[in-house]
């Protein structure tokens, strides 16, 4: 007998949310507030914040700009809220969503503390049943996953790590009281744009700190400073015209890209150009061509000047080159930004490590051995990554109709429509799941464009009448091949050891989980899809 059918006891909602990161906040708020549903989120950490909950690493802090990070749908909130960085801190961010979650009176249908097992839809009653580590039981007519994209810690099988007699710690699962690095030798391992944060705070406390390097990557400088508060008058004033510039740009942040071509400039005025952004800083740095991300030669000349700035800043050369041997086109993967990243290795406590040519064998009780070298280590950061856009979906036990799991509707990657939803899983919907612009844009844009289409589409179905949405097998398999064909007119399947693949996990599936499209073309199908009365959904 099926325990979940059967439990006596479950608690009924209208609708479940996984998750009280950005996504699950704004959900419970839409969902509660404009349509007086009955909603419980469901959230495993002890505390509301998701990615800021989790991600309390030496140099947390978020890559877009404040005043585009934050949500949109308040005024008010807008009007209040003071950030005091051009980018907060993880610190602040966290305290943004715990004021979210006050100001709006979200925590009285948050339980926390509650990680969820398992999630099956009960065809009978049209529910979906869910149950919890600790066994609880819940039922609604909806289940909305929030639960990040980047939010399965990725920590790489190396053999000899249980040995490890040191403390070691991944980035995203940074413990709360932080990790004193005093006269501790460090070894980090991984240069995304966690490791390229977090590497220069590691340096300025610990006695030695190595880095261990796979794949050298691009950086620019963030260029972080206190909030102006000029310029924070004149945000507020032209708040309108920002959230209109977010809403209409490809990748949701608060800037224009610039419609000129790296390949048609003439070159003195491209470098003049490249140097002014690089002074400028920030992910904006990108804008400063549109065609930098779809053509190879365009896309040359910035991965050059990016590449020379690195030999220009690191003292030894035999260091700079290791750094600046990068094997894809900038912005092929995600492009860090940092604070003093290629300044660190001029230090005398820090030395590179690159694993290319001397990769890691195994962890020692007191260090790291390479092919070639034992480094004693007192403490490893894994700056290693996630399992991104899926791990944690399909940590969760989710099954469908006729018993069919997502994990085996995804065995060969993830498939949706609209990173929305999937078929076979009626009335479960996935906010900025992949095949959605999610990682690819300024996330809360990308968040709140899914929050109010799902809470537009329960709207919609209620006047209807309809009690169950469904995305059709064919929607599906259209959606997967528009994405991939977006994918392909851009560089980005270039590098191909990307999260965005799937590549950095081993066994994962190599599918492009993003949609490369752009944020405000794919705003425009969502909108099209649902003036066509769901076209590509089945509502019953
Ligand atoms: O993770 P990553 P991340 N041996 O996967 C290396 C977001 N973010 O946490 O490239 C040795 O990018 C791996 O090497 P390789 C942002 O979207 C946002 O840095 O696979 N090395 C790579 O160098 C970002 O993209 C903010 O060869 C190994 C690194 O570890 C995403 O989070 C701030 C290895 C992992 O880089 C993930 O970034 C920071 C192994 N076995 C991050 N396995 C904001 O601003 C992996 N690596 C909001």
């Amino acid at each position: 007998m099926d325990m979940h059918t059967s439990s006596p006891d479950p608690r009924y909602y209208d609708a479940l949310v996984i998750g009280a990161g950005f996504g699950g906040l704004y959900q419970l708020y839409c969902l509660r507030e404009r349509l007086g549903m009955s909603v419980l989120v469901l959230e495993a950490a002890d505390g509301v914040g998701g990615t800021w909950y989790w991600n309390r690493y030496p140099g947390a802090r978020c890559d877009s700009e404040s005043h585009g990070y934050c949500y949109t749908f308040s005024d008010d909130l807008v009007r209040e809220w003071e950030w005091s960085e051009r980018y907060p801190g993880q610190p602040e961010v966290l305290r943004y969503l715990n004021h979210v979650a006050d100001r709006f009176d979200l925590r009285r249908d948050i339980r926390l503390d509650c990680r969820v097992k398992s999630a099956r839809f009960d065809e009978v009653e049209n529910l979906w049943r869910v149950e919890t580590d600790a066994g609880e039981r819940y039922a609604a007519r909806f289940l909305i996953t929030a639960v990040g994209c980047l939010s399965s810690a990725n920590i790489p099988d190396i053999p000899g790590l249980d040995g490890f007699k040191g403390d070691w710690y991944h980035t995203g699962e940074w413990p709360h009281q932080g990790v004193d690095f005093t006269a501790k030798r460090v070894g980090q391992i991984g240069t995304g744009s966690t490791g390229i944060q977090a590497a220069p705070v590691i340096a300025a406390d610990a006695a030695h700190l190595t880095v261990f390097q796979r794949t050298a990557n691009y950086s620019v400088p963030a260029r972080n400073g206190p909030m102006d508060p000029a310029i924070r008058r004149q945000i507020k004033e032209r708040y309108h015209e920002i959230r209109e510039a977010m809403h209409l740009s490809p990748n949701g942040h608060p800037f224009l890209i610039s419609e000129r071509k790296a390949v048609e400039t003439d070159p003195a005025e491209r470098e003049a150009l490249y140097e002014e952004a690089w002074e400028k800083g920030g992910l904006r740095f990108r804008a400063v061509f549109q065609d930098l991300l779809v053509d190879q030669a365009a896309n040359d000349t910035a991965s050059e000047f990016l590449k020379s700035k690195i030999m220009a800043t690191v003292d030894d050369p035999a260091v700079g080159e290791i750094l600046a041997k990068i094997d894809h086109p900038f912005a092929t993967k995600r492009p860090p930004i940092d604070t003093d990243y290629f300044e660190t290795f001029n230090l005398p406590n820090v030395s590179l490590v690159d694993l290319r040519a001397d990769p890691i064998e195994c962890i020692l009780p007191n260090g790291i051995k390479t092919r070639s070298r034992e480094f004693d280590l007192d403490i490893l950061v894994f700056a290693t990554g996630f399992d991104a856009m899926t791990g944690t979906l399909l940590k969760i036990e989710i099954e469908g109709r006729d018993g069919r799991t997502l994990r085996e509707a995804w065995k060969e990657g993830p498939r949706t429509y609209l990173g929305l939803q999937v078929d076979g899983f009626p009335n479960l919907f996935t906010v900025t799941g992949p095949g959605s612009p999610s990682v690819l844009t300024n996330m809360p844009v990308a968040i709140e464009q899914h929050v109010e289409w799902i809470t537009d589409c329960i709207a919609a179905m209620r006047n209807n009448g309809a009690a169950s949405i469904e995305a059709t097998a064919d929607a599906v398999s259209d959606w997967v091949a528009h994405v991939n064909a977006c994918a392909d007119a851009t560089l980005m399947p270039k590098a191909g050891h990307s999260w965005y693949l799937g590549a950095n996990v081993p066994g994962k599936p190599r599918v492009f989980m993003p949609y490369p499209g752009g944020m405000h073309r794919y705003r425009e199908i969502c909108a099209q899809v649902a003036a066509n009365a769901y076209e590509g959904f089945v509502l019953r």
